[in-house]
């Protein structure tokens, strides 16, 4: 049985319902700090869970008899940034706590990092597995301690923790919360809904990017993957394309060609980006657990553009 913490959230709200038409339905134990009306409530188990709540987290895992934990709630760059001691106690809070429960209970787990565990020290393009991690931002700090914590917990007491260091990751499900990369999906829904989007982010700024199902693929490929091949742990550089806001507008305008894009930059986010990879090597990934990625940038836009003309046309039509 899986325990999945944050499962409303922008990973979670697929992650889970992938998970339950491949492991079974009653398998999967969704939970969040909040109760929606969605697929993830309505399709199997959901409860209500502080993961700053020790007891709480341990006990929604004894009662299930869980045997793997993907530990997914936490603040992402942006809003980090703006409560950074809010952001430590409950991505270390929230972290430890589910560590500990994967220790006494003995689970497997996964918690993602990301290219914000990197800093402005790290080598900018082809950034290597194993490479410098000076972040400069709270957010960042709690990647880098996570993947620490994580890799100790594993040769201190055995836990099976496995992580990846996500891009920025785009999908058309569930919005994203106050990351830094949100730019490259709402600039989808803002082509569909105005025809224009004005990015927070400015033109030429890099960063590494991934469409949902790709990510969704990664953490179940990693989680099923041999242990005896893995070198590393936490947490895999996984990536798949180095995009700039100018790359996003052009491939919307093949399709929407009178979309109009300009830029209104916010220098808090600005400044996080510039502090991130341009692009990351994923080679280690891809050696130890196979990784790859089917969506680039056309096959991805193609994709939004399409499922998100069906979710919103619903909303304007009704
Ligand atoms: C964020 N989407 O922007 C997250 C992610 C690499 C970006 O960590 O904070």
């Amino acid at each position: 049985k899986i325990l999945v913490t944050g499962a409303l959230g922008q990973i979670g709200s697929e992650l889970v319902m992938k998970m339950r038409e491949i492991y079974g339905n009653a398998n999967v134990i969704a939970t969040d700090i909040r109760e929606t009306e969605s697929d993830v409530v309505q399709s199997g188990p959901f409860d209500i869970v502080d993961v700053t709540d020790a007891k709480a987290l341990f006990k929604v895992a004894k009662d299930n008899r869980v045997d793997t934990i993907i530990h997914l709630a936490a603040l992402l760059s942006a809003t980090a940034e703006n409560n950074p001691l809010f952001a430590w106690h409950l991505n270390m809070g929230g972290l430890v706590n589910a560590l500990e429960v994967a220790r006494e209970l003995n689970t497997q787990f996964f918690t993602p990092s990301s290219i914000g565990a990197f800093g402005p020290t790290t080598p900018k393009d082809n950034t290597p597995q194993d490479t410098i991690q000076r972040p400069t931002t709270m957010y960042g700090v709690n990647k880098v301690s996570g993947e620490l914590l994580c890799d100790y917990y594993f040769k201190k007491f055995g836990v099976d923790t496995r992580g990846v260091r996500f891009p920025g990751l785009i999908s058309y499900v569930a919005p994203p919360g106050g990351g830094t990369t949100d730019y490259a999906v709402e600039i989808y829904y803002e082509a569909i809904k105005n025809g224009k989007y004005a990015s927070f982010i400015n033109k030429g700024t890099y960063m590494d990017m991934m469409y949902m199902p790709d990510a969704l693929n990664a953490i179940i490929t990693l989680m099923e993957a041999d242990a005896s091949k893995l070198k590393h742990r936490n947490a895999f550089n996984i990536t798949a394309m180095s995009i700039e806001p100018e790359d996003i507008a052009a491939e919307i305008k093949k399709h929407i060609p009178e979309f109009e894009m300009t830029y209104d930059v916010d220098p808090a986010r600005q400044a996080i980006a510039e502090s991130w990879p341009n692009a990351i090597d994923a080679t280690a990934a891809k050696e130890e657990w196979g990784f790859k990625a089917e969506y680039d940038l056309a096959k991805m836009t193609e994709d939004m553009l399409a499922k998100l003309k069906i979710k919103l046309g619903n909303k304007i039509n009704n």
